[in-house]
């Protein structure tokens, strides 16, 4: 109840911010774009993980609000980076389904990206399986923003149960395969054909696939062997500040 307490006085009090983690091609190691991925920093408690403050936000309804100021931060922050010479061509960002119940997402969205003049196709929406399958009329909503020329990508693909004639259907341009498929990619066979199925499916649709958590050279390598030159994780970049993303890709 404490935390809930803190939590919905979290932005106003400025301690929310934003992470960024580089996308890059695995072979000319080009940046391609970055997730934006929230934090929580309580003057008392420190570094509250998303795992912990997510669902709290999603079950009081606080997600909304930030959700909203996500979204609006990640957009502003393209085109401060863009007046400062760096050009990130897009970023993601995550949403909870929470967010689709609210019904005026699409209006939310296009507001924020006339408010901050960013192009909607430099902006990706990032939703899970479950997102899609579980909320009544995510079709609609999918739709309506693919309408307004944002881009959208199923994010931890593979973990969640998805109908792929559903999936067909959809306006989405991005496969992420979820960590857990690319953490024992060389050594488990299992993992290894789940990777290769998700970027034949992926090639077959037309889709870009990009995998997560991707630590090692030997990671990569697989990747790239097998067709998918997209990736995110450890070994190209953590999570950097604005700042850090600056210093770090600034021409
Ligand atoms: O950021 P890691 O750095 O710890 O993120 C953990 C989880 O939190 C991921 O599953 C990620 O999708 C989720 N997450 C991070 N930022 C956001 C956000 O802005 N909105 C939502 N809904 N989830 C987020
Ligand atoms: O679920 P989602 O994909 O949105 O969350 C991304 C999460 O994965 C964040 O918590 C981020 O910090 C984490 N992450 C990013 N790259 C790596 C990586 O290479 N290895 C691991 N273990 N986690 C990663
Ligand atoms: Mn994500
Ligand atoms: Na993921």
């Amino acid at each position: 109840l404490r935390l809930e307490t803190f939590l919905r006085r979290s932005i106003e009090k400025d301690e929310i911010f934003l992470n960024y983690q580089p996308q890059v091609e695995i072979d000319t190691g080009r940046l391609i774009g970055v997730e934006a991925l929230v934090r929580w920093n309580h003057p008392e408690l420190g570094l509250i993980p998303p795992i912990r403050f997510i669902p709290l936000a999603e079950d009081t309804g606080f997600i909304n609000q930030l959700g909203k100021w996500v979204l609006h931060e990640a957009c502003r922050q393209m085109v401060r980076w863009q007046q400062a010479g760096l050009h990130v061509p897009k970023i993601a960002v995550n949403l909870s389904a929470k967010q689709f119940e609210r019904g005026s997402i699409v209006n939310m969205v296009a507001d924020i990206l006339s408010d901050t003049g960013l192009e909607p196709q430099r902006l990706q929406l990032e939703v899970t399986e479950s997102v899609i399958m579980n909320t009544g009329d995510a079709m609609v909503f999918i739709n309506d923003l693919h309408s307004i020329g944002v881009a959208l990508a199923i994010d931890d693909f593979g973990t969640g149960y998805s109908s792929l004639a559903y999936l067909k259907q959809l306006p989405v341009q991005t496969l992420k395969i979820d960590r857990s498929f690319i953490k024992d990619i060389s050594t488990d066979v299992n993992d290894e054909a789940i990777a290769i199925a998700i970027i034949q499916l992926g090639k077959s649709m037309n889709l870009s696939v990009i995998a997560e958590g991707v630590e090692t050279d030997e990671q990569a390598a697989f990747l790239l062997r097998h067709g998918c030159n997209l990736a995110q994780g450890y070994l190209y970049s953590r999570p950097l500040s604005s700042d850090d993303m600056l210093a770090r890709w600034q021409k």
